[in-house]
């Protein structure tokens, strides 16, 4: 699987982190601390409202070069090394370890994103073994995000956030014939999701918002408003990587196969 992989810089901690990091003597102040989030929709991300990370992961901050730290699980960081990501081939330099926890309500810059500065929320339903661990949110074209953070606003207080964190307005960035230009708030009204539990459905919902996207959509927004999906995808990656806001990040299939034979 080839991933996008988009660095979302931290621009303030929160306090628990942060006495994570003095204590571990990380200098977040002199380095360029990133969260990582593997995405195969490079064209949505106009759209980021937050980026999830999992409270039952522990994360960790990998140094990258002098100036550059990122932030993601052990396995990704190890994959990463594989792939000239890290400065020696096979290493990946841990500088601290965090629980997704610490992490939840920082204040981050997506890349392209409308929104300037969003914030870090927790999603139950991520999987440490794909990706990085962390995923970037767009709610309006990704069912599961649209559905977890409705579930946080509704509940903002149990999952210990500000309700205004996981209430930004979905961004139109897409449009299909069929579903116009929220396709994941109409597929999760249509399907009657009616939370992040409901696995089944979410799954079905993310099958079709990613078929009709790529194959009918239209881009609504952006430097390739007007372009067909199809087309825009690479464009909006290739610039993301120029600009270095992102980076090619593969998970080799046989790596898969060795580790579980
Ligand atoms: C932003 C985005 C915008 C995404 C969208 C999807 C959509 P897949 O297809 O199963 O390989 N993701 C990445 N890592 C994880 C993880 N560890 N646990 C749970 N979800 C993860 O899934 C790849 C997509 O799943 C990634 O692309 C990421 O969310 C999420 F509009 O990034 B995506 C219709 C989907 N739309």
């Amino acid at each position: 699987q080839e991933y996008t992989a988009i660095k979302i810089q931290i621009l303030e901690w929160p306090a628990a982190a942060k006495a994570t990091l003095d204590k571990g003597g990380v200098d977040t102040d002199r380095k360029k601390v990133s969260l990582v989030a593997a995405t195969l929709r490079p064209e949505t991300m106009y759209g980021q409202t937050c980026c999830f990370v999992s409270p039952n992961i522990t994360y960790g901050l990998y140094e990258i070069s002098p100036t550059e730290i990122y932030i993601c699980t052990a396995r990704a960081a190890k994959n990463m090394s594989f792939q000239k990501i890290t400065p020696v081939r096979g290493e990946a330099k841990l500088l601290a370890e965090i629980s997704g926890k610490d992490l939840i309500g920082a204040k981050i810059h997506a890349p392209l994103s409308v929104y300037p500065e969003v914030r870090v929320l927790p999603m139950d339903t991520i999987l440490a073994s794909k990706g990085t661990g962390v995923v970037t949110s767009v709610p309006s074209d990704s069912p599961d995000d649209y559905a977890t953070v409705v579930e946080l606003a509704k509940k903002a207080d149990y999952y210990g956030i500000e309700k205004e964190w996981a209430s930004l307005e979905p961004i139109p960035i897409i449009a299909t014939p069929t579903y116009g230009d929220l396709i994941a708030i109409a597929l999760v009204k249509e399907m009657k999701i009616q939370s992040p539990k409901d696995k089944e459905l979410l799954a079905k919902a993310k099958e079709i918002a990613y078929k009709d996207g790529f194959y009918q959509g239209t881009m609504v927004i952006g430097a390739y408003s007007g372009e067909k999906v199809e087309v825009a995808k690479n464009k909006v990656r290739s610039d993301l990587i120029a600009a270095g806001d992102a980076f090619v990040y593969d998970e080799p299939e046989s790596l898969v196969i060795s580790r579980s034979g």
